[in-house]
């Protein structure tokens, strides 16, 4: 589980089945896709929910929906789209824009959301999108975050929040507290409220109102235009009636909570929940990692980790087999090769370098970085590019030590940093993050923007080859078939 093409396996073909064993643990909002080619920009997604018996600040409400947003296109990504992005017909390197954009596979102003009476909600919001960062609000509702990623935490409240791809947020609502302050006067007569899904249109290269993608089929009977504001209607009295108060005159968020509630990693208020539970362990090893994007030799615009771009069959069908020195995931899947070879993978072990106290995490050169099995590795991101960067680590969980947005959260909360699986690096920032690699195998770490792991912006830990074979790891014969 957690595994993707390249990395952990080779993929299933059309009519094959393979089955999944895994722990299921952390609890916490997660969710499944594939991860091979643009897949799951095409829709091959779904929510995972793992739950606890007693769940943290249960007590604060009666039931639970699960709202997933994710990007439209028109057009098949894992052909059409992809093809264009990565060709040097694309020459200002656009990332292709979304269509709309949808929420459990509904258009905007067609998802009714019920309450059946109950008055304190929770929403496990997940954002599966390929490449939109969303703000999410309730109009006149407070928000309780409880949870980010798989951790929950100690409640605190927002009138927005914003959510980057592969995230997930959890919070409560209690319909008691609905302010009418922020809507109009006669919203007393309303059935229903809007549900505001606002992606983050600054991220788009073009100008979305009005733009028609290249390589757009015309005769496609869906929306042309993207609109950036998504609405769902939060239904009160279950008559799926529309708000009756005009969309433009609501006013979320709220001066007395202060103006950054609508940050993506606001570590400094989202604090764990079990805080006795989450001692950090000292780093022992430490890795920067530079974030660049570039032309490549053919025009075609790429993304760099430590001025390597990552090629692999599994993300970039027109990529050319790199340096023959490395090993490759084109064909035989990175974790069969160390469980086969774990000598011979071709990659230093750390070393002590001028520029750190601690041994440095060794690459080949090639994007393959060799972890030793429960090294604690502190990883800096450094983002030299403008735009905001998820990336996601599979495998493991890591703690977010700070970021160029919040760099006093080190010193603030030691010993008690923030869990998750997905972080945003800020523009032209960066982000400090530790984790303890405790989970032998082949773990990609990348930007989980669709369209910039397509481009290469993406890496792989081999996390304690040696400790995988000690551990009796065998490559199932069955999943073996697959490489052929
Ligand atoms: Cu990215």
């Amino acid at each position: 589980m957690d595994g993707a093409v390249g990395a952990t396996q080779c993929p299933i073909p059309s009519s094959g089945e393979m089955t999944y064993k895994f722990r299921a643990q952390p609890a916490g909002t997660a969710w499944y896709h594939g991860h091979y080619l643009d897949q799951y920009t095409d829709g091959l997604i779904g929510p995972l929910v793992i739950r606890r018996q007693v769940e943290p600040n249960q007590e604060q409400y009666d039931t639970e929906r699960i709202l997933m947003v994710s990007d439209w296109y028109n057009d098949v990504a894992r052909t059409k789209l992809l093809s264009w992005f990565l060709s040097a017909k694309n020459t200002e390197g656009f990332e292709p824009i979304p269509d709309a954009i949808i929420v459990k596979g509904k258009f905007s102003q067609s998802l009714f959301v019920q309450t059946f009476g109950v008055t304190r909600i929770r929403f496990r919001i997940i954002n599966a999108a390929a490449f939109s960062m969303y703000t999410v609000s309730i109009d006149g509702l407070p928000l309780h975050i409880i949870e980010l990623d798989q951790t929950p935490l100690v409640p605190y409240t927002v009138f927005s929040f914003s959510i980057n791809v592969a995230q997930r947020v959890s919070f409560y609502v209690n319909l008691k507290e609905f302010d009418q302050t922020h809507v109009p006067s006669d919203v007393s007569s309303t059935k229903s409220i809007y549900i505001r899904f606002k992606a983050n249109s600054e991220m788009y290269p073009v100008d979305i109102d009005s733009y028609i993608a290249p390589y757009a089929t015309p005769c496609l009977p869906y929306p042309i235009f993207f609109n950036p504001l998504y609405l769902a209607i939060l239904s009160l009295d279950s008559s799926n009636s529309m708000p009756t108060y005009p969309v433009n005159q609501v006013t979320t968020g709220s001066s007395n909570l202060g103006s950054e509630d609508s940050e993506d990693v606001n570590i400094l208020r989202a604090r764990p929940f079990y805080q006795a539970n989450n001692k950090v362990p000292d780093a022992t090893h430490y890795l920067k990692l530079v974030i660049t994007f570039h032309q490549d030799s053919l025009n075609i615009t790429r993304g760099y980790i430590n001025n390597v771009t990552y090629g692999a069959a599994a993300n970039n069908p027109s990529h050319k087999p790199g340096n023959p020195k490395c090993i490759t995931s084109d064909k035989v899947p990175l974790l069969y090769q160390m469980a086969t070879t774990p000598n011979g993978l071709g990659i230093p072990s750390p070393i002590m370098t001028s520029d750190s106290r601690l041994p440095v995490i060794q690459s080949d050169g090639c994007g393959h970085y060799l972890v030793p099995y429960q090294a604690v590795v502190d990883i800096r991101l450094q983002n030299t590019d403008e735009g905001e960067h998820p990336f996601h680590l599979h495998g493991h969980h890591f703690w977010i030590i700070s970021t160029s947005d919040n760099p006093q959260a080190e010193q603030l909360y030691r010993g008690a940093y923030i869990k998750r699986d997905v972080v945003s690096v800020p523009g032209s920032g960066w982000v400090k993050i530790r984790f303890l690699a405790n989970n032998p195998g082949a773990w990609l770490f990348h930007c989980h923007i669709e369209w910039h792991m397509d481009a290469g912006l993406l890496l792989a830990f081999l996390v304690g080859p040696n400790e995988l074979v000690a551990q009796g790891y065998t490559i199932a014969a069955n999943q073996k078939r697959f490489c052929q």
